[in-house]
């Protein structure tokens, strides 16, 4: 049995294997193309998009993108972002069914995470330890669907104007994020929408309530996920600030990609985290 675990840009993740790949998305302007993918240099494309005055928009994959990518595998576990923002898991249904039609033989589990960034990357590790383990692709499957009960994702925000832009978010609540040093903290909802929870100003506050709101939803010390957008320094005191409540807590560090950082915009912050 070959396997091989997919994934679409927004998870934050790069490289490639013989059991891994990552399917860009893309961030287009009206002079210029971006595609997120390990060539990327997101720091050169924040900067130009912080002087581009036009219009920008993203792109998710299309089938033949994630057929690629599929590859010869006989078991594909596939990740898309959240399907209520974007077409990216209905293309990569549509490669599914091709794929299975095509080779019979073959099986694409495929998972709309109904979210994105680390809540992405806890489902693909998950993922990639049962599969370690020799758990049966069927079995991991299932696991994943219980699993994924238990992930969450709360994002901190400077800016909500290319979410607004491209009408992902409500234009009234984007114009709260334009004040001066204000914070909008949200969460990846049920039903895979972006829900906002609080709005703060400053960043120690928007840190304090990142937790506080964690705790609300039952987080109780379970892996955590940070990817940041240019904002290191934030990213740390809020992994120093949840250690410091839940001892043995393993959380890491990431940049966001491409995609992310279109939307989470320069300063955003993203956290996926697990609840037992
Ligand atoms: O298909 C496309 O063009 C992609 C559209 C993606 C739109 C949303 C991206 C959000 C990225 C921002 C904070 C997290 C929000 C989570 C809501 C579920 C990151």
């Amino acid at each position: 049995m070959t396997y091989k675990i997919v994934t679409d840009s927004s998870a934050n993740l790069r490289g490639s294997s013989a059991h891994f790949a990552s399917v860009p998305l893309k961030i287009i302007t009206s002079e210029r193309e971006f595609v997120d993918d390990d060539a990327l240099n997101t720091v050169e494309m924040i900067s130009y998009l912080e002087t581009y005055k036009g219009k920008s928009s993203t792109a998710c994959p299309c089938v033949a993108d994630w057929l690629t990518a599929f590859g010869e595998a006989d078991s594909v576990f596939c990740f898309t972002i959240t399907s209520t923002l974007s077409g990216s898991y209905n293309a990569a249904r549509l490669a599914k069914e091709d794929y299975e039609a095509a080779h019979p033989e073959r099986r694409v589990y495929l998972v709309d995470t109904l979210s994105t960034g680390g809540e992405m990357k806890l489902l693909i590790e998950r993922t990639e330890q049962l599969l370690a383990e020799g758990t049966a692709p069927a079995a991991v499957y299932e696991d994943l669907c219980e699993y994924q009960k238990k992930t969450h994702l709360i994002f901190a925000l400077q800016s909500l104007n290319n979410l607004a832009n491209n009408g992902r978010v409500n234009p009234l609540i984007a114009k709260i994020s334009g004040a001066l040093g204000m914070r909008i903290i949200g969460r990846a909802s049920d039903h895979g929408d972006l829900e906002t929870l609080s709005k703060c100003r400053g960043e120690k506050k928007a840190l304090e309530k990142i937790v506080h709101h964690m705790r609300e939803m039952n987080f109780n010390g379970g892996a955590v996920r940070i990817d940041h957008c240019l904002n290191f320094p934030a990213a740390t005191q809020l992994k120093e600030l949840i250690e410091a409540s839940y001892s043995g807590t393993q959380v890491t560090i990431g940049e966001t990609g491409g995609l992310c950082s279109f939307y989470a915009e320069n300063g955003g912050m993203m956290l996926g985290f697990e609840t037992f």
